[in-house]
């Protein structure tokens, strides 16, 4: 074995977005393309010796052939040790998790999440620091400028690892150990909650259905909800990881996820129903015939923090991005709690749960998660739902309701219009940009606008500003159109546009959500001209 000097040449466009870097697989698979990038986190970080990696992805394509490419290259730059999942195995949150048990320097995860995977879709890598949280923009930033300055890579020429036995191997000077993917994640999850109430509810004959929709969460709910818990064999569907997702969508939303809304919409539903993505920090949890929306469910978590004994002592503080609905700050305010209001990433909750300022963090794209780690996680989530459920006793349509009965109903959407042209997205930004200042203060079908702004974030605990982070009308009523460009997608560009409007009286809890927000869908229209200047008719995708 020897270590290896390969010249090398920056390529254009490795600059980390939302959640690491995403490009397409063939991309990836260019030769050094995912050696440089790599190559940059290590002369990021500095030399490694004495230092501790975790090293794992969700098993898409290309997967493995990474895992073993930055093996080699980890020893090439001197770290001491590299955990790495069984078979290159690690989950999102599994990885936050493991980097925090062992004490790690950091880690490296190989996903593009809920993006399709196989020869022809998204491969991703982003690096999280030792906190277990992804790396900030100062240090995504570095990482960059080191890609466009680098001439070579240092790798060893050692032969591949046998992913799939446990235990500890060396390449150069380091030691490899392939661990356990599941064992430290569900043991954390075993302290968390009350498994002997739900256990007690699986036997007293409540059902449930898990889609793991062939991404990696499916050997994690398995294990713990089969195995551990004693739901019916079964209950996990779609349990085995692909490295194409079996040619799916691996997006928990009911629209990727319409296998299990037919299940739950059918009249021998089970009680309960829920779903992960391709890296398992996702979510979706839905009830009998009703799906609860990501931003609903961060607020019914909160109320009922309590009920599961890793929360029995309360919570300090409550996150949520921008765009997520306002639902889990009237929580806050009966909770006499903080809520905070980042921009979208769950980079940015790092430091408030660093600082204890925050417990409970969600996002509207299916994230949910706690300071367990510094991650969404998607199976905490759904733990964190059977835990109520069994505690509580009802059902999820009941619970969703006395949570809009107690606090008024934030009725909420998505409309994503996907791989439009980027300069006409770009010029449409622009455009409302431009209009904001004129837009303050006006009447727009009925609706008053109190605010118009483009989001930006000081983060109160070490000053860093974001700007420029999703422009938002917000009306006298609380209502809000909020227009943003999706930092994960590959092709072309993505525009977001969310809605949201207050509604207080239980009478008007059970209004179709779309009817409910047509109005603001108008006006959000008529404000970006959006129809137009993209050509489209329609979103691709409603949530
Ligand atoms: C990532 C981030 C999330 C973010 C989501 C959507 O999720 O971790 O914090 O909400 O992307 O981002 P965008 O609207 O820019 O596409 P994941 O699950 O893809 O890692």
């Amino acid at each position: 074995m020897t270590i290896q000097t390969v010249a090398s040449t920056p390529f254009a466009g490795q600059r980390p977005g939302t959640s690491g870097l995403r490009k397409k697989v063939t991309e990836f698979q260019q030769p050094g393309y995912l050696e440089n990038f790599v190559e940059a986190i290590f002369l990021t970080l500095g030399e490694g010796s004495g230092r501790t990696l975790v090293l794992g992805g969700d098993g898409r394509y290309f997967n493995r052939e990474a895992v073993q490419t930055i093996l080699r290259m980890a020893a090439a730059h001197g770290v001491a040790r590299v955990l790495v999942g069984r078979g290159g195995i690690l989950s999102t949150p599994a990885v936050s998790c493991v980097i925090r048990k062992h004490a790690a320097f950091g880690g490296i995860v190989l996903s593009a999440s809920h993006n399709p995977g196989g020869p022809d879709g998204d491969f991703g890598i982003k690096y999280n620091i030792g906190n277990g949280g992804p790396a900030p923009e100062k240090l995504t930033e570095a990482i960059f400028a080191n890609t466009q300055a680098l001439a070579s890579y240092r790798i060893s020429d050692a032969p591949p690892v046998d992913l799939d036995v446990l235990g500890a191997v060396r390449i150069e000077n380091t030691e490899v150990e392939v661990i356990d993917p599941v064992a430290d994640y569900a043991q954390l999850m075993a302290r968390l909650f009350d498994f002997d109430a739900i256990r007690t509810m699986f036997k007293s004959g409540f059902r449930m259905c898990f889609d793991a929709m062939h991404a990696v969460s499916g050997p994690y709910a398995t294990a713990i909800l089969e195995d551990m818990l004693g739901a019916p064999k079964g209950t996990v569907i779609n349990g085995e990881p692909r490295e194409d997702f079996g040619g799916g969508h691996p997006d928990p939303n009911p629209v990727n996820a319409a296998e299990l809304i037919a299940i739950m919409s059918a009249p021998d539903a089970p009680d309960f129903g829920a779903a992960s993505d391709g890296d398992g920090d996702r979510n979706m949890i839905v009830g009998r015939g009703i799906a609860v929306t990501p931003s609903d469910s961060l607020a019914i978590i909160a109320a009922n923090a309590t009920v599961a004994p890793g929360y029995a002592g309360g919570i300090t503080g409550i996150a949520r991005s921008m765009p997520t609905s306002a639902a889990a700050d009237r929580v806050a305010d009966a909770l006499g709690i903080s809520c905070f209001e980042t921009p979208t990433g769950w980079k940015y909750f790092g430091n408030l749960m660093d600082a204890n300022l925050a417990t409970l963090c969600g996002e509207e794209s299916y994230g949910t998660g706690s300071n367990h780690i510094r991650e969404k996680d998607g199976l905490w989530a759904v733990l964190f739902w059977l835990n109520l459920l069994a505690v509580r006793a009802k059902s999820v349509s009941e619970i969703l309701h006395e949570h809009w009965a107690r606090f008024g109903r934030n009725y909420y959407s998505r409309h994503d219009y996907e791989a439009v042209d980027a300069a006409a997205a770009d010029t449409m930004m622009a455009a409302l940009r431009a209009r904001l200042p004129d837009l303050a203060g006006r009447m727009l079908d009925g609706h008053h606008v109190a605010e118009a702004d483009d989001f930006v974030y000081n983060d109160p605990v070490d000053g860093s500003v974001a700007t420029r982070q999703g422009i938002r009308l917000i009306m006298s009523d609380g209502s809000r159109i909020v227009f943003r460009l999706s930092g994960t997608g590959t092709e072309g560009a993505t525009i977001r546009l969310y809605l949201e409007r207050y509604e207080p009286d239980p009478a008007r809890h059970d209004i179709d959500t779309q009817e409910a927000l047509a109005r603001l869908a108008g006006i959000a229209d008529e404000v970006s001209d959006l129809r137009r200047l993209t050509g489209r008719e329609r979103p691709t995708v409603i949530t």
